[in-house]
């Protein structure tokens, strides 16, 4: 169906998709107009556009191929695309004419669109960091092919209940993916567990070989990745477990066909669901094999095509770089060795050789819990040839330690691939660095941490690999699709080459001064508010108001992020309002979203705070609807995309030293949000950028933490030295805001008084008082918007292609090469 739309690239006429999306009604879903669920429209519009990019899409593969061109390859366990529909018709450049012909068919584009279920295949940045950097490689026309987990269950969808985060099954795939194409002949055989043995080839050869207990098939599914109005479209290509052919040949053939098909079942656990977990390390047996089945896959389809290609293993280097987003895919430095040494034969320098030219590695936390590893038990059960190869490469690399550093005995415990302070554990991020030519950090502050603190060893032994690349987000999604209204207004002021190249957006810097044009900026914002008024009243029930400052954190729920900050500060607020109930005070509606893992009980208990603070300052009529606060239930791209627009308030308030880069402090800022931000992560670096008197400081610097650290932290003096964080955390400790219940925030009360991990109590006056300057800003509108334009104006660094560039660049070596239109 629908030859018409994809024969040759031209774009298509209003008449010609409204005749294609009938066609696909009709013929994909069997339904006529007058009784076509919502569902069967979209599926049919998103048919319709997905014809709009085939042709594209084969010719940028053909073109690859016939030019051989050295291909970036971005291995992720996570790619949070959000909803496709939008993003494509956007990257095709046809938004106004598919919303007109869907208008002229007595449908409505939007409404459409928000029946595309998310593809939630993410916890949070890292897996949206992976999402926006495929846009801006498509869009750059760089070669690049983006390697992931078909998740069956995304990440869970959240809903509240009595204040309670409750988790439920994310069933995206429920009515079917129309931005897929599964490609079952290229399905590859995956190993897992047993044990290895040795023998000698045919030349006399002293070999290895992998006797596995099981073997799962890896089936890819593509989708396209169109970039923004060029002839490129890459592929990210998602691997899903299934049974072998042959699951279970003894089983079958006793005649239990029940018993073996279970083993069937258990065979597509693997790619059954997400682990919801940011930030901390499980140790689960099928977390490991998730990671090792799509690293394996994805290895096997890259010799594939080098072998395809007629070129030889030996220079797999030259013709992929692949980039480890965090050490999730790390067990690929082992597994492209096996594949070399046992399955093709090369020598172990040689293949050495090609794997560290091959990788390089971004570390996205300064966490030490956050660091990745393994028991080496069960490593050892679920890859006992790469337990080998990873031996061998420590032997060989401590061989290296010892000569540079005689003597240095802890040096090598240190550095060593194996941790054996206690019980032995695979250190996945010396692996990482190990087997990588680069490594890099996520944001200037970050990368000099882990040269000074996490991997100092490494940098001691190699400083040459390490190089820093700040973070940056996509415009074409965060600000073209998600801010229509902002979108036009820039556009008719500077023209709109700033979506594709996103430095020019620092033309509009003198429109900051233009009253016409300020105006018109408010007005946006405000439209923008009401509609996530609307959203909010629907989805929680409260009612809030337009003209309050909107003061927004959203981001996953956890204690160095510091949520529990800003309630101190709304407690703070409304026990002045309890105290003078004629206080001039800003208007405020406080909004928070994101999600806590399940098993994170302490972010769990944050979740209830808020609402509980909620409960309790929204319904007190001395409060006067002056403060309120919301919850907004299962935060997702899809929900951000309504969020960031609407915001006039960024909080990035994590302790300075534990957020890596942030990436919604991004989409804050280009959006035309002022930020109050500590100096961590890529804070430090927006705020360079837009100018210290749009953005609201406040904290530590990483430094004082450390100092302060050393010195000794006693939280229990500032508890006792302040009166009003006194008082908030009383009241929050007697139950007033849990039903009398004295007991319920007492683990998170109790702990910011004894131990104070993320140094709340030290940072509170000087937040309070940086709100106190937000809200004299706040009250000088043309002065905020001043501000607010800025913040915009000068967020052009914080681009995904700016940050593209920079790993073409300096750590891959690639450049465009644009497909001939
Ligand atoms: O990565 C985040 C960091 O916390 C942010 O500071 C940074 O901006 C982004 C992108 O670089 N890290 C994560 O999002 N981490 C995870 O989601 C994660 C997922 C699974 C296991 C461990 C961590």
């Amino acid at each position: 169906m629908n030859a018409a739309l994809g024969r040759d690239r031209s774009l298509p006429t209003r008449e010609g998709l409204k005749r294609a999306f009938l066609d696909h009604l009709l013929y994909t879903q069997n339904k006529s107009l007058a009784i076509a669920s919502r569902n069967d429209l979209y599926q049919a519009l998103a048919h319709t556009i997905r014809d709009c990019m085939l042709r594209t899409w084969f010719d940028t593969a053909s073109s690859y191929k016939a030019k051989h061109s050295r291909m970036v390859a971005y291995l992720s366990a996570e790619f949070l695309m959000g909803p496709y529909l939008g993003n494509n018709v956007l990257n095709l450049g046809l938004m106004d004419e598919v919303k007109a012909a869907i208008a002229e068919l007595g449908l409505d584009f939007d409404d459409l669109a928000n029946q595309e279920e998310e593809p939630g295949l993410g916890n949070g940045g890292l897996g949206r960091l992976a999402a926006c950097f495929i846009d801006s490689l498509a869009s750059l026309e760089i070669p690049a092919i983006g390697y992931g987990i078909r998740y069956e269950y995304g990440i869970f969808y959240q809903t509240i209940i009595d204040g309670w985060q409750v988790e439920n099954t994310d069933k995206w795939l429920r009515y079917g993916n129309p931005w897929e194409i599964q490609h079952a002949e290229w399905s590859v055989e995956i190993k897992l567990g047993g044990r290895t043995e040795t023998y000698t080839d045919d030349a006399g050869k002293f070999r290895v070989r992998w006797v596995p207990e099981k073997t799962v098939a890896g089936v890819p599914f593509d989708s396209p990745i169109l970039g923004y109005r060029v002839n490129t479209a890459n592929t990210l290509r998602l691997w899903r477990a299934e049974a072998t052919e042959a699951f279970d040949f003894p089983t079958f053939n006793r005649g239990d066909y029940l018993g073996a098909v279970s083993k069937k079942v258990t065979s597509e656990n693997l790619t059954k669901v997400l682990y919801p977990n940011d930030e901390s390390d499980q140790g689960k047996e099928l977390r490991l094999e998730q990671q090792y089945f799509f690293v394996s896959c994805s290895l096997q389809d890259m010799l594939r095509i080098q072998i395809n290609r007629g070129q030889p293993v030996t220079e797999f280097h030259l013709a992929f770089a692949i980039q480890l987003n965090d050490t999730h895919p790390a067990i690929g430095v082992a597994e492209l060795m096996r594949l070399l040494v046992d399955e093709h034969q090369i020598v172990w320098e040689q293949a050495w050789d090609v794997t560290r030219q091959t990788f390089a590695y971004t570390n996205h936390t300064l966490l030490p819990e956050a660091l990745e590893r393994w028991p080496l038990k069960l490593f050892e059960r679920v890859l006992p040839r790469h337990l080998e190869i990873i031996y061998e490469i420590n032997a060989r690399f401590l061989n290296e330690v010892r000569i540079r550093f005689l003597g240095d005995e802890s040096r090598l415990s240190r550095l060593s691939l194996i941790d054996e302070s206690g019980e032995r554990y695979v250190r996945m991020a010396h692996l990482a660095c190990v087997g990588s030519s680069a490594i890099n950090g996520v944001a200037e502050l970050h990368s000099e941490l882990l040269k000074r603190d996490v991997l100092a060893d490494f940098y001691a032994m190699w400083p040459e690999k390490f190089t820093n690349v700040t973070n940056g987000v996509t415009p074409r999604r965060w600000i073209a699709l998600s801010n229509p209204r902002q979108t036009s207004l820039v556009s008719r002021a500077i023209g709109n080459d700033w979506i594709k190249d996103f430095s020019r957006i620092k033309e509009l810097e003198p429109f900051a001064d233009d009253a016409g044009f300020a105006a018109d900026w408010q007005a946006i914002k405000r439209d923008n508010k009401i509609e996530l008024a609307g959203q909010l009243l629907q989805r929680t029930g409260i009612r809030v108001d337009p003209d309050s400052m909107f003061d927004v954190q959203v981001k996953r729920i956890h204690e160095y992020k510091r949520q529990h900050l800003a309630v101190l500060h709304i407690v703070a607020l409304y026990h002045r309002l309890k105290s003078d109930p004629n206080l001039d005070v800003v208007p405020r509606t406080f909004i928070f979203g994101g999600k806590a893992a399940p098993g994170y009980h302490r972010a769990k208990l944050i979740i209830k705070l808020i609402t509980s603070v909620g409960d309790v300052v929204n319904n007190d009529p001395a409060v006067r609807d002056r403060l309120k606060v919301v919850f907004l239930p299962n935060f997702s791209v899809t929900r951000g995309q309504r969020i960031y627009p609407a915001a006039d308030l960024s909080e990035q308030i994590s302790l300075a030293g534990k957020e890596a880069s942030g990436t919604g402090n991004m989409k804050f800022a280009m959006n035309g949000a002022l930020t109050i931000g500590t100096m961590d992560g890529a804070n430090v670096e927006i705020r360079e950028e837009v100018g210290a008197d749009q953005f609201f400081l406040f904290g530590l610097t990483a430094e004082e933490v450390y100092a302060l650290r050393a010195r000794g932290y006693s939280p229990s003096d500032y508890y006792r030295n302040n009166a009003e964080l006194h008082a908030v955390l009383d009241l929050i400790r007697s139950g007033f805001f849990s039903r009398g219940d004295a007991n319920l925030f007492a683990p998170l009360i109790d702990e910011l008084m004894h131990t104070d991990p993320y140094m709340l109590l030290v940072d509170y006056q000087s937040y309070v008082d940086c709100q106190g300057e937000v809200d004299r800003t706040y009250r000088d509108t043309q002065d905020w918007t001043r501000r607010s334009i800025l913040n915009a104006a000068r967020s052009g660094k914080f681009s995904s292609d700016r940050s593209i560039r920079d790993y073409a660049e300096r750590v891959w070596k690639v450049g465009p090469a644009p497909v001939s239109s």
